[in-house]
């Protein structure tokens, strides 16, 4: 049996791969049957984590026949693939995503009541892959996933790290990261193929050379090597028998050790290379829009990339292909700059190994490649040093040299004598240092460009890259990003799928504009409690997960104000901050009475880049803020404060369908899209935000009514900093502001300690690069006006209703018919 919609193919001729039925005692077969001879224990003497292994295996079973299956149809169709390149992928755990898209999550719960094990242990035993930072690696996870469910061919493509993004902790308020092992228990979700190595070269140097049809060539010596070995994982689409598949590259080294220095007893130096090596896949950077140009970090780019390619046109292809029809088959979709030494890549490929002139492999190589922009920040946008780059991979800078050099020449030829343009145009900066401006190699080296949200692309256009949206008009697109609404309404809201699918039936899971037919529910009194009693149910599983947890105890009934991301001073945790203080400050001070204040808990998740000195700041000062707050009697109940440590995917299915209000506050202009916004809308949340990324977009389709607006524009923005920014007037005409920052300042929250708030406080009073001060008073009255609708619980209920009922078009699998229509034509 191959799955229900697929039948037999001719290229398995070796039998049929069955899945077992999909019943209780089938399944209770198959996991006593991995139990045993998988994991070699009798169910009486096993563990939880051999339990949760052989359950995952079991699963995997139900998956086989249409992972195989799919790997036939893509290679006999020969239709054009994906060929998604990302340094990141943020998945979440893989078991309950699995029992969804197979449906299986009622069997897998009554087979294993039968064997006497309670399902729920064995869920919370996996340690979600972590391989990625936040918004970036998440997006490149819910892709994949529409991609599978849209049963379009797809090869993601990434890096085994060994060492995810680290696990959070916090001691005396701080955060302490602890590396992520996340593969220490076993990783029953991958499949090595070691078979599959593939090397790559690194180092040495070039040479020229006349070939046998007397034209002058260059060619790369290398001077050393590692070996690249892929781990397949699983992407399967939603109930339709599609298996896609991940390629993580893990590296290895070439030689294990060196037998003669091992030999002569010097063990140490004998795997040295080995460590080196393998150093390239062992830990993720935990940076997340801000690069560090580090040599490690280029090594992890181009390694796999170059598996990657390689794994592509080698191994996936038909042998005898034409590398001139490359572009039918394949699109690379670059996502950031992480991904952009392939342009290179590909034409060293092509020009050195296959024989290409420079002028056909250069209109295949474009054709091939598609870049979006994740970034509007300058400090994010990477370059490399050509030094570091000519040392590592210096036939690749040679290649790069000579796209520039050509491209500069057609532009000379349309803007004669415009000296300024060209070396604005320049792929290759001069200053401080000679270096490699990767955005730059990517627009000229893709078919297409662009960026996550609407706002955002045109801010790319104008701000980031305008003269090349200039010289190509048509280039240039926008494609908004969107979520999984697997992952994140059926399965982490299974209260609201099943009231939703209630009403509506089940269609909206893989058509999420049908929400839209929720919209007259808005105005019916008993969907109203139904939806109000979900949220409540949200919040109570929320509660024992942060009790469990983190030993956070929550009350029962305040509005849950949430605001989730990663900590960077440019999303504005500190504004958030602000208004918690000055709340607490109103009531302390006794200019507002505790009791007329609307109860509310204020939940922040956020991991700061180890290396980012202010973002730790905050999170030390946001856990200060937290204690004190919630030790003080005057304010029991009305205000708590929590921040569990270690927020990441799995915490987010608890918290995001359990939260009122959505907290989507960057300055803006400088977030790009968010997506962690289009979640909680689908989930019933009402947002207040800037007029930022996405924000833009969500406000413009749920209505201003129902979502809460502040803040300077972005051309606002840009006014008052050629005006000349300063913090302190507002610091000085803002009586509210001000007894919030000298309460924070004056040792309140740090027992008396000013120093150890003096940090932030300072920073916000002298730079405020984000302008917090400027947007606060906004943002206080904003926050009333949220109040006030919360109050009128019919209102607010209402407003959350239709925040789900017209959030539809974020959807990842809309994201992804426009990536096919507007950038794959495919
Ligand atoms: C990011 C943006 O900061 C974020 O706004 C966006 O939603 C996400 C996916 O497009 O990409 N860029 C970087 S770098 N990290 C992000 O999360």
């Amino acid at each position: 049996r191959i799955g229900p919609t697929m039948p037999m193919s001719s290229e398995r001729a070796s039998g049929p791969v069955e899945a077992p039925d999909k019943t209780v005692e089938e399944f209770v077969a198959a996991f006593l049957n991995e139990l045993n001879f998988g994991q070699g224990v009798l169910l009486s003497r096993s563990t939880i984590n051999d339990q949760y292994l052989a359950l995952a295996r079991t699963v995997r079973q139900y998956l086989m026949a249409g992972w195989l299956e799919t790997g036939v149809q893509r290679r006999e169709s020969g239709r054009k693939t994906i060929g998604y390149l990302s340094a990141e992928y943020l998945l979440g755990r893989q078991l309950s995503n699995a029992l969804l898209a197979t449906d299986l999550q009622d069997i897998a719960d009554e087979a294993m009541k039968q064997c006497g094990i309670d399902i729920a242990a064995l869920r919370a035993q996996e340690i979600e892959p972590g391989l990625g930072n936040g918004g970036l690696g998440r997006l490149a996870a819910c892709f994949v996933d529409s991609l599978a469910t849209m049963d379009v061919p797809c090869i993601g493509y990434g890096i085994r790290y060994e060492y995810g993004i680290f696990r959070q902790t916090f001691e005396d308020n701080r955060q302490v990261e602890v590396p992520d092992s996340w593969l220490s228990l076993g990783s029953p979700w991958e499949f090595p193929h070691p078979e599959r190595q593939v090397r790559v070269d690194f180092g040495g140097r070039t040479e020229t050379y006349t070939d046998d049809q007397g034209r002058e060539r260059s060619r790369w010596i290398p001077d050393w090597n590692v070996l690249g070995i892929p781990y397949h994982h699983m992407v399967p689409g939603f109930r339709n028998g599609t298996v896609n598949t991940l390629r993580l590259w893990s590296a290895k080294a070439t030689q294990a050790f060196d037998l003669q220095i091992f030999n002569s007893g010097d063990y140490a130096a004998a795997v040295r290379a080995q460590t080196f090596a393998e150093n390239i896949s062992k830990v993720l950077y935990p940076e997340d829009s801000t690069p560090q140009g580090k040599e490690l970090r280029l090594q992890q780019q181009y390694f796999f990339v170059a598996c990657s390619l390689h794994d592509f046109i080698q191994n996936t292809l038909p042998q005898d292909f034409d590398l001139r029809r490359l572009p039918e088959r394949i699109i690379f979709q670059l996502n950031d700059t992480h991904p952009v030494i392939a342009i290179p890549e590909l034409m060293r490929i092509l020009v050195d190994r296959k024989g290409f002139d420079w002028d056909e492999a250069w209109d295949i190589t474009r054709q091939c490649f598609a870049y979006t922009c994740h970034t509007l920040l300058p400090e994010a946008l990477e370059v490399w040093s050509a030094e570091l780059l000519g040392r590592l991979l210096p036939r690749h800078l040679e290649i790069i040299y000579r796209i520039n050099k050509e491209f500069l020449e057609e532009v000379r030829e349309t803007f004669p004598g415009d000296e300024m343009r060209i070396r604005s145009m320049s792929i290759i900066a001069e200053h401080p240092e000679r270096s490699v401006r990767m955005a730059y190699l990517a627009t000229i080296g893709s078919s297409k460009v662009n960026g996550v949200a609407e706002l955002h692309s045109q801010l790319l256009r104008d701000k980031v890259l305008p003269e090349f949206s200039q010289y190509w008009t048509e280039k240039f697109t926008n494609v908004t990003n969107g979520i999984t609404p697997r992952r994140f309404v059926f399965l982490a809201n299974r209260r609201l799928s099943d009231l939703i699918t209630d009403k509506i039936g089940s269609g909206w899971v893989t058509d999420l504009e049908r929400l839209r037919d929720l919209e007259p529910y808005a105005d019916d009194a008993d969907f109203r409690a139904e939806f109000a009693a979900v949220k409540q149910a949200n919040k109570e599983r929320l509660f024992k997960v942060l009790q469990a947890r983190d030993g956070i105890e929550l009350p029962e009934h305040a509005m849950l104000d949430v605001m989730v991301k990663r900590l960077h001073e440019y999303k504005r945790q500190s504004l958030k901050l602000l208004h918690i203080v000055s709340t607490y400050e109103s009531i302390i001070s006794g200019r507002m009475r505790a009791e007329d204040a609307v109860p509310r808990t204020f939940v922040f998740g956020a991991k700061a880049a180890p290396g980012y000195h202010m973002a730790k700041e905050t999170i030390f000062l946001i856990n200060s803020v937290a204690a004190t707050i919630n030790a003080d009697e005057r304010v029991k109940d009305v205000l708590s404060v929590a921040f569990p440590a270690n927020y990441n995917v799995t915490l987010a299915e608890k918290l995001i369908p359990a939260a009122d209000l959505s907290e989507q506050i960057s300055l803006a202009g400088k977030e790009a899209s968010g997506t962690g916004n289009m979640k909680f809308a689908l989930n019933g949340a009402l947002t207040i935000g800037t007029d930022d990324g996405a924000n833009v977009e969500i406000r413009q389709l749920v209505g201003d009514d129902n979502f809460f607006l502040f803040g300077m524009t972005e051309p606002e923005v840009e006014q008052l900093r050629a005006e000349g920014y300063q913090p302190t007037s507002y610091y000085r005409s803002n009586d509210r502001l001000r007894a919030t920052i000298d309460l924070l300042a004056g040792g309140h929250f740090t027992r008396g300690d000013r120093a150890a708030s003096a940090q932030v406080v300072d920073n916000l009073l002298t730079q405020d690069p984000f302008m917090a001060l400027a947007d606060f008073q906004g943002y206080l009255d904003a926050q009333d006006r949220v109040d006030a609708v919360y109050r009128d619980t019919d209102a607010w209920t209402r407003s959350a209703i239709l925040n789900v009922a017209r959030s539809g078009f974020f959807s990842s699998d809309r994201s992804m018919r426009d990536y096919l229509d507007r950038i794959w034509n495919a």
